[in-house]
C-alpha cells in the first residue's frame, strides 16, 4: 500500500468512526422513531388518512415539533397526490429526503475563528446541561487539531465548579485560569484574556455558571463578561455557544428561544442525545430557531462530541432503513 492509499484509508476509517458515533449516540431515538415508522409502513401498506395520522403522532412523539411535523405531513400528502402513489412503501424515500431537507445546507458546525489573536468562545446555559463537560471535550478536539487551547473557570458560583474544570484541564492537558469560588467572573475573564494573549493561545474557552434567562442579575453578570472581552478583543467573543440538554425536549427549545434573545448566542450545542429517544428535538430546534447547531453530544467520552452533520444525523437514524428502499 502506498503512502496516499494509507492516508485515504486512515481518513475513511476516521469517517467510519464518526458514523459509528452518530449511530450509537442516536440509537435510542432510532429505535423509537424508525421502528415505529417501519411498523406503520408494514401494517399500513395503503396510503390513507389513518396512515398520515399515525405518522404525525410518531413524529410528534419523537419531539420533531408540531409545526415541523405538520409541514412534513403536508409535503407527503402533496407528493402522494401529485405522483398518484398508493403504496406507503413508495413514500419511504420521500420521508427521508424531506427530513434531510429540513436542515439548511450551510455547514452548521464551522466555528467562527478570530482573524488574529485568540479566538474566544463563551459557553452559556441553564444548570447541568453539560457546559463544563462540553468545554473539556472541545479542548480535546482543538488540541488534536494542533491548536493551543486555554480554559477559564468563569463559574465562580457553584461550589466545586472551579475544581471540576481544573480536573478536566489537567486530564486534557491544557492550561487553566482560575480564581477562588465567589470571586467576580469578569475578573477571571480579564486575566484569562491577558494570559491567552501573552501565551499565544489560539482558542480560549470560558466556562460560566448555569443560569436562567429570567434571573436579571445573572444575565447582567454575563453581559459584563462579554463587555470585558470586547474591551480587550474588539471582535470578541467570536462565539457564544448555548448548551442545551436534549433530554429535556421541548423545554430545551423554549430555553433557547428565551435565552437567545438576551445574550447574543451565536450557536448551539445539543448534549446528551445518547440519553433520549426524542432526538427529533434537533430537527425542531434547527427549524424553529434561527441558530446553527454547531456540535452534538452523543455520549460521555471526549470523542462523543461531534460537529453536527445533517447527513450523518439522518443517516444514523434511517440508515438501515434507506438500504431497504426498493428502487423503481
Ligand atoms: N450521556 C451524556 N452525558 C453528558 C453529555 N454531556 C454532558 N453529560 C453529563 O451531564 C452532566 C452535567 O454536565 P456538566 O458539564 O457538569 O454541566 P454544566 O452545564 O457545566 O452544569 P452546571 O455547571 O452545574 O451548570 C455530567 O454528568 C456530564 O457527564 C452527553 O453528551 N452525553
Ligand atoms: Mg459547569
Amino acid at each position: 500500500m502506498n503512502f496516499f492509499q494509507k492516508i485515504k484509508e486512515k481518513i475513511s476509517s476516521a469517517a467510519e468512526a464518526v458514523t459509528q458515533t452518530f449511530k450509537t449516540g442516536l440509537s435510542k431515538t432510532s429505535e423509537q422513531l424508525v421502528k415505529r415508522v417501519e411498523a406503520l409502513f408494514f401494517r399500513n401498506s395503503k396510503i390513507d388518512e389513518g396512515f398520515f395520522e399515525e405518522l404525525e403522532e410518531i413524529l410528534i412523539m419523537a419531539d420533531v415539533g408540531v409545526q415541523t411535523t405538520l409541514q412534513v405531513i403536508e409535503a407527503m400528502r402533496k407528493e402522494a397526490k401529485q405522483r398518484r402513489l398508493t403504496n406507503s412503501i413508495e413514500l419511504k424515500p420521500v420521508l427521508v429526503e424531506y427530513l434531510l431537507g429540513l436542515f439548511p445546507e450551510q455547514l452548521d458546525q464551522t466555528i467562527i475563528y478570530a482573524k488574529s489573536g485568540p479566538t474566544v468562545i463563551v459557553y452559556v446555559g441553564v444548570n447541568g446541561v453539560g457546559k463544563t463537560t462540553t468545554i473539556a471535550k472541545m479542548a480535546h478536539r482543538f488540541k488534536l487539531e494542533g491548536k493551543r487551547v486555554m480554559v477559564a473557570a468563569g463559574d465562580t458560583f457553584r461550589a466545586a465548579a472551579v475544581e471540576q474544570l481544573d480536573i478536566w484541564a489537567n486530564r486534557v492537558g491544557v492550561p487553566i485560569v482560575k480564581h477562588e469560588q465567589g470571586s467576580d467572573p469578569s475578573a477571571v475573564v480579564f486575566d484569562a484574556i491577558r494570559s491567552a494573549k501573552l501565551q499565544n493561545i489560539d482558542v480560549l474557552m470560558i466556562d460560566t455558571a448555569g443560569r436562567l434567562q429570567n434571573k436579571a442579575n445573572l444575565m447582567e453578570e454575563l453581559n459584563k463578561m462579554v463587555r470585558v472581552i470586547q474591551r480587550e478583543i474588539p471582535d470578541g467573543p467570536h462565539e457564544v455557544l448555548m448548551v442545551l440538554d436534549s433530554t429535556t425536549g421541548q423545554n430545551a427549545l423554549s430555553q433557547a428561544k428565551l435565552f437567545g434573545e438576551k445574550s447574543g448566542v451565536t450557536g448551539l450545542v445539543l448534549t446528551k442525545l445518547d440519553g433520549t429517544a426524542k432526538g427529533g428535538i434537533v430537527i425542531a430546534i434547527r427549524r424553529e430557531l434561527n441558530l446553527p447547531v454547531k456540535y452534538v453530544g452523543l455520549g460521555e467520552k471526549a470523542e462523543d462530541l461531534q460537529p453536527f452533520d445533517r447527513e450523518q444525523f439522518i443517516h444514523a437514524l434511517f440508515g438501515e432503513w434507506m438500504v431497504n428502499i426498493p428502487s423503481d
